[in-house]
């Protein structure tokens, strides 16, 4: 066995057996290891942009890593934005970045590069492969790190000689610690300070933003009257008929001020406190309300659901959740706004769906459209780096081929990443994408006026302007593979999204929306 065989056949093992690639000369003999070990899965992205997040988007949906294949320094670099989104979601991701040969690195060839110092920037785990005979045992550790609660990106750089060398030696995985319990004097706490009769918000994120944290959290309000949010881009969020339905934490200041006011203790279940997504002139960067108290129940790294679930039987016995029941929007007319788009969403989205939501602007409404349809997963942008959401939503139909992945997405986000599209059209993969043509940077019309940048004229104007040339999505979509459809009304939208979530394989909606900023 050579190193790269010993390699993927470790991965294979560990259970990590997709990997999104886009590599190079120094990488071929993981390529053709491919062939050997025939349980790994390769697909091909066509930007490390594509490869990275799909590796997030794939990781969420199966709660187990993907590997991803770079192609030395700028090939990961290429990729940093959608690792930046999978470490700030705590996704697990095993990279493997090809080196020069060790004997080469000394004629600083023209790919050579700190590949050390790009990964350091993801604060996980970087390991250099010295020898062949320890890739197999690197593997693991990698595979062992990035599953290490609540998960990291593990980075592994592997020299073209110590995947090619003869000698390579599969490891079997490491066992895994998983999420660290909760100390029960600390439910005990949080449980006093739920019963102390002063104004108390619940904030979960994480792995509690599933089913068994959400029921607990609605259980826990429902006793105590406490009020309850889930984090402002949570990494997966189920929601839905049959579930409780917990409002998310806002994204502007403004919002999150509103809902925390009046608040005194501040309990966080696997997040963090509110902070101000940017610092704004003369405003609170920290959101607590002043004067509030914050208590953690579950830090990043514990079991956050089983500590609401002890917190509920400690205050909410006999107390049940309250769940959502069935509400869809009725089905719009005319064309298309900021509601009547996310009403024919609402009004359609298939069963078990899973939504990549990179919506932008455009899709403010979407959650209360949304809150009473079929079961399904939402999947945010967690790292704020857009250009995530045709990336994700790829990932994610390579990790639950039987389920529709809808995938919402702005047209300017879109464009960083579009090639993914060729992707899904290559992997015949079942993602419907709306693609939400504004024609503007419209979030940044509106931050242009609340960061007090005075003065700013048709200059400032025409950087944030997709007008002109108009660009043309179905075109764009056809050229990589994927049917497309253009709708400028609600009744064009619903027949084309109904036609395409029945139909399988990729396909694109560009649909015409004004911008609302
Ligand atoms: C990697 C990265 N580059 C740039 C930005 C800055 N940025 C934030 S929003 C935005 C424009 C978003 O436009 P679009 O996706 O069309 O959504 P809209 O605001 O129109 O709803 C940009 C460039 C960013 N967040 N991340």
């Amino acid at each position: 066995m050579n190193g790269a065989q010993s390699l993927i056949r470790t991965l294979v093992d560990a259970g990590v057996d997709v990997c999104f690639s886009n590599p190079g000369t120094s990488e071929m003999h993981f390529v053709a290891a491919l062939d050997s070990v025939p349980e790994m899965r390769g697909v091909v992205g066509l930007f490390e942009g594509v490869v990275t997040g799909a590796a997030d988007g794939y990781a969420r949906m199966a709660d187990k890593p993907a590997a991803t294949l770079l192609h030395l320094g700028p090939g990961l670099g290429n990729g940093l934005a959608n690792l930046h989104n999978a470490r700030r979601a705590n996704t697990p991701v095993v990279n493997i970045i090809g080196d020069h040969a060790s004997y080469h690195k000394q004629y600083d060839a023209p790919l050579e590069s700190d590949i050390e110092s790009v990964a350091s920037s993801l604060n996980g785990w970087v390991k250099r492969s010295e020898s062949t005979a320890e890739v197999g045992a690197d593997a693991a550790a990698a595979v062992a790190a990035a599953q290490d609660a609540p998960g990291r990106i593990a980075t592994l750089i592997l020299p073209a000689d110590v995947s090619w060398g003869d000698g390579g030696k599969a490891a079997a995985p490491a066992t895994l610690p998983g999420a660290k319990a909760v100390e029960g004097s600390t439910v005990q706490a949080i449980a006093d300070v739920l019963r102390s009769g002063e104004s108390v918000a619940l904030l979960i994120g994480g792995r509690a933003c599933r089913e068994a944290g959400l029921r607990a959290t609605s259980r826990i309000t429902g006793a105590t009257g406490a009020k309850a949010f889930v984090e402002t881009f949570p990494s997966r969020l189920e929601r839905g008929e049959g579930l409780p339905t917990i409002e998310r934490l806002g994204y502007l200041a403004e919002q999150v001020t509103y809902q925390l006011d009046g608040v005194k203790h501040v309990i966080v279940a696997g997040t963090r406190a509110p902070v101000s997504f940017f610092a704004y002139p003369g405003k609170a960067s920290d959101l607590v309300p002043e004067g509030a108290k914050v208590h953690v129940l579950a830090e990043l790294d514990e079991d956050a659901t089983s500590a609401l679930t002890e917190l509920a039987e400690l205050v909410a016995a006999g107390t049940d959740p309250v769940l959502q029941q069935a509400a869809r929007p009725a089905l719009p007319t005319g064309a298309l706004t900021a509601q009547n788009w996310v009403d024919v969403i609402g009004n359609l989205l298939p069963d078990n769906a899973i939504i990549a939501d990179e919506a932008n602007t455009s899709g403010v409404l979407l959650p209360a459209a949304t809150a009473g349809a079929p079961r399904h997963d939402v999947l945010t942008l967690t790292g704020g780096a857009i250009g995530y959401g045709i990336p994700v939503a790829t990932g994610a139909a390579i990790a639950a081929p039987d389920r529709p992945v809808i995938n919402l997405q702005s047209d300017g986000s879109a464009l960083y990443t579009i090639s993914g599209l060729w992707t899904q059209a290559h992997e015949n993969l079942n993602v419907t994408t709306v693609l939400l043509n504004n024609r503007a940077y419209a979030i940044l019309r509106l931050e242009l006026q609340r960061v007090g940048a005075e003065g700013s004229g048709p200059k400032a104007k025409a950087l944030l302007d997709l007008s002109g040339p108009d660009m043309d999505f179905v075109k764009i979509a056809e050229g990589l593979g994927v049917p497309a459809t253009r709708a400028t009304t609600a009744e064009e939208l619903a027949e084309q999204f109904a036609r395409a979530i029945a139909e399988p394989g990729p396909h694109l909606i560009d649909a015409i929306v004004p911008p609302l900023f």
